[in-house]
């Protein structure tokens, strides 16, 4: 938690270092992918856009529904994620300056995320709460695994999760698959399943 918050603060994502792999200074960013967008030749960024990527380049996963519509609601998920969840309350939230200049107004923005993602939290819950065993009903896929860094940073910004239980269900089930343990503990992430 404390490697996690340090290395926020550091802004390592804005080191020169960084800055020559990604121009935007974002993580997620994978290398050698064909074409460039601004950054070096290779350079892919946008986790929409990864997570696709990896999931179409390794079909035997089957990490994305093989039909169309399967697809579109996959599309659907990350797209909310990324461009709602993320980019509007997470960012409210953690980097408030980039919403008014004003330190004044940063405290008001900062709590307006919050409730912000509470709200999505709430709407999150409420769509797995139909039975289905994943974010999808066709099975596993890369919703899952991205649901999980949503899920563990409202750990991180002492949300009691246990408020919204299917989705700390399925959660807990991702944590469990041999895939994420591995990435899990080569990022040396701790799986945060009990509230401190
Ligand atoms: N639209 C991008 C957003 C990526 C993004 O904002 N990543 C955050 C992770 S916390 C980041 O790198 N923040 C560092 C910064 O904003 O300086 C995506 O979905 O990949």
């Amino acid at each position: 938690l404390e490697r996690r918050s340090a290395r926020i603060s550091k802004s390592e994502t804005s080191s020169k270092d960084y800055l020559a792999i990604n121009p935007k200074g974002r993580v997620p960013a994978l290398t050698g992918v064909d074409g460039r967008a601004g950054g070096p030749p290779g350079l892919l960024t946008e986790a929409r856009a990864i997570m696709m990527f990896l999931a179409k380049s390794h079909p035997a996963a089957g990490l994305l529904p093989p039909d169309l519509s399967g697809e579109a609601r996959c599309i659907e998920w990350l797209n909310w994620i990324s461009g709602d969840l993320h980019a509007v309350a997470y960012s409210q939230l953690w980097r408030s300056h980039r919403f008014v200049s004003n330190p004044q107004f940063h405290d008001d923005v900062q709590a307006k995320g919050k409730q912000n993602i509470r709200d999505r939290y709430n709407e999150i819950e409420q769509v797995l709460s139909d039975g289905r065993e994943w974010a999808l009903p066709s099975g596993y896929s890369i919703v899952d695994p991205y649901l999980l860094v949503f899920w563990r940073w409202g750990r991180i910004i002492g949300l009691p999760m246990e408020e919204w239980p299917r989705w700390s269900a399925i959660m807990r089930r991702v944590m469990m698959r041999p895939a994420v343990r591995c990435a899990m503990d080569q990022e040396k992430l701790p799986d945060m399943i009990e509230a401190d």
